[in-house]
């Protein structure tokens, strides 16, 4: 399926998401957010998307919020973000909360709301000539879209308020050194890489990698003793399901598993 702003794929476990306006560097306007949290909530309901892939065309991964989008209108009344954001913040979660992997491929500059929204991934691979801007200070902003809460679990505090308040670009390779992502790749492989990772999870014990990203998420929040006690009752679970069966029958016969991804 296919509309102007956003390009969505379905393949083989794998859902596609392409912010495609590259003449613009993918700025976000209110359309393709609205189309993208549709595109998530569809996949968050289908058992056969195991796997989501955000991406941007053409040489940027997104420049966050576009500037000229009708909100902001030179001479006229200052528009309230804070509402805006009323739009943005439920794909974070959404991201966030999807019981399956949400992998990055960052294709070229990620800046403002770009950069927050490939940072809410679960992995993030960037092409090494990409970078992660933190652009909101240029304009008098604060991060947002879950930047302040991931910068400094990310990269510690130093590190984040450098990022925030400098609003430089950081390159993929010094992303990657920082912990701010998962991997730097050169840019003619991007695609082929993040393309085996996404084969890999669309093949993937599904339900397993929903529960992890459960503890993780907790974790934030969790006492260490809090977090003991959350792994047991999700381990509990794990157990239950039918790719822990495949999975320990599988090794104990020497094969590959084949894993359904379902709960039950
Ligand atoms: C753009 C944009 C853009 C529109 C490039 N908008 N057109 C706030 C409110 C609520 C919810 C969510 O989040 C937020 C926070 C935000 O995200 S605020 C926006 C934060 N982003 C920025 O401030 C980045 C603005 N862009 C830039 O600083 C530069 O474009 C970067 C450094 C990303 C790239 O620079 P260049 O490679 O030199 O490209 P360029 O500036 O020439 O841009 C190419 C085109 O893209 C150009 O259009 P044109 O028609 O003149 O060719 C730009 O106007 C357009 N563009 N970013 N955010």
């Amino acid at each position: 399926m296919a509309n102007e702003h956003l390009l969505v794929s379905a393949a083989d476990g794998i859902m596609r998401l392409t912010l495609n306006r590259p003449d613009k560097l993918n700025a976000l306007t209110r359309a393709m957010m609205r189309d993208l949290e549709a595109a998530l909530e569809r996949a968050a309901g289908n058992p056969d998307c195991r796997v989501v892939v955000l991406t941007g065309a053409g040489r940027a991964f997104s420049a966050g919020q576009d500037l000229a989008d009708s909100v902001y209108v030179e001479g006229g009344p200052q528009p309230d973000l804070g509402l805006v954001l009323d739009q943005y913040n439920p794909i974070v979660r959404r991201v966030r909360a999807l019981p399956k992997p949400v992998v990055a491929a960052v294709n070229g500059i990620a800046a403002g709301a770009g950069a927050s929204l490939a940072l809410a991934c679960d992995l993030v691979y960037a092409a090494r000539s990409a970078s992660f801007m933190q652009a909101f200070a240029r304009i008098g902003l604060i991060p947002d879209c879950g930047s302040t809460w991931m910068l400094p679990r990310l990269v510690g505090d130093a590190r984040a308020r450098g990022l925030a308040m400098l609003a430089e670009p950081l390159p993929a390779e010094k992303a990657e050194a920082w912990g701010l992502i998962w991997k730097a790749v050169d840019d003619d492989k991007l695609a082929a890489e993040v393309d085996a990772a996404a084969s890999r999870f669309a093949s993937g014990p599904t339900y397993g990698f929903a529960l992890q990203k459960q503890a993780f998420a907790d974790s934030a929040h969790n006492t260490l003793d809090a977090q003991l006690d959350l792994e047991r009752a999700l381990q509990s679970k794990a157990s239950a399901s039918p790719d822990y069966a495949e999975g320990v029958g599988a090794f104990l016969a020497k094969r590959k598993p084949n894993f359904t991804g379902r709960e039950s």
